[in-house]
């Protein structure tokens, strides 16, 4: 039976500020140049393209206490919690189009607290190389895409752990990670302590994809909302070079395609981020076009007709 999906707002977030590379700024444009809202709406879904949020420049500092930019990462991150909001609220489905994976921290406390107002149960599918669970007073980086989950969970400074009012936005227990190939050691000593679910590339050779995918949705039901926060670097770079933190030894084509497959038979997916895609790193648009083809199976479609 064909699955109707609700109406669907892409929301662009056209920065880099999070990040250690420039060039995600630029994909927004490079997901609609590689058919995003076409290949939805030939899906029968409803899409509406809100445009592009308008935020601060990059002003490519080096950090300041631990963090690079945090002013300007917190003013994205507020303009971002605003409209998802807003789309939440109007009953749609936000799909951000980043921008870098500091952007999470607004779409997901966006989504936290539609989840308060209606009374629903959260679950948030993290797709990654890394667990981006770093804090100002370990990160080696000071880049802010680093730190979304430590932020949600409350970790980090109060601009970003109270971007939605309440802190934390999220508990350790409501997120599963999976594709996790790079966590810095201090790092590693946090995700152990706040026992965050990581099934890394480890268990996912260990186990296989299909178990794997069948525990982290454990306990979905109809009254879950599911975020998907899909970073690009997730998958394998041979697959995905556009991405500025390529981490060898991902999930290869089938095993997302099985990802995204087994997310849209939940029928319970409310929200996704598509993040860390750098055209400038890319190929001719290629790892744009292969989100596209994965976003696609999020919405259903599959190889046999069993939609
Ligand atoms: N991402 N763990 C590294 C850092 O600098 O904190 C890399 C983070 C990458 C973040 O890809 O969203
Ligand atoms: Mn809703
Ligand atoms: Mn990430
Ligand atoms: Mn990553």
């Amino acid at each position: 039976m064909a699955r109707s999906y609700p109406p669907v707002s892409l929301i662009g977030a056209p920065t880099d500020i999070g990040a250690g590379h420039r060039g995600a700024s630029l994909g927004p444009e490079a997901l609609r140049i590689a058919g995003l809202a076409e290949a939805l709406a030939g899906r029968g879904v409803d899409v509406r393209d809100c445009g592009n949020l308008a935020g601060p420049a990059n002003p490519w500092l080096p950090p300041d206490a631990g963090y690079r930019h945090l002013e300007q990462v917190v003013a994205w991150n507020g303009a971002l919690m605003e409209a998802s909001l807003r789309e939440l609220r109007a009953g749609r489905m936000p799909v951000m189009l980043g921008g870098d994976h500091c952007l999470a921290i607004g779409s997901i406390t966006a989504v936290a607290r539609h989840c308060r107002e209606t009374g629903k149960k959260l679950r948030v599918l993290w797709l990654d190389a890394h667990a981006d669970f770093n804090t100002s007073e370990v990160t080696p980086s000071g880049n802010v895409h680093g730190m979304p989950v430590a932020c949600l969970c409350g970790l980090g400074p109060e601009a970003l752990t109270r971007l939605g009012g309440d802190a934390p936005a999220l508990l350790p227990q409501e997120i599963r990670q999976i594709g996790i190939r790079s966590v810095d050691p201090e790092e590693k000593r946090l995700v152990k302590q706040h026992r965050l679910d990581i099934y890394d590339m480890r268990y996912i050779d260990e186990v296989g994809m299909k178990r794997v995918m069948a525990q982290a949705l454990d306990g979905v039901d109809a009254d879950t909302h599911l975020h998907v926060s899909f970073d690009v670097d997730f998958l394998d770079p041979g697959i995905a070079p556009g991405v500025g933190t390529t981490v060898p030894g991902g999930p290869n084509y089938r095993e997302a395609q099985l990802v995204m497959e087994m997310i849209a038979d939940t029928g319970r997916m409310g929200s996704l981020d598509i993040v860390e895609l750098n055209p400038v790193l890319d190929d001719h648009n290629i790892t744009a076009e292969l989100a596209v083809d994965l976003v696609e199976s999020l919405f259903g479609k599959s190889t046999l007709m069993r939609d």
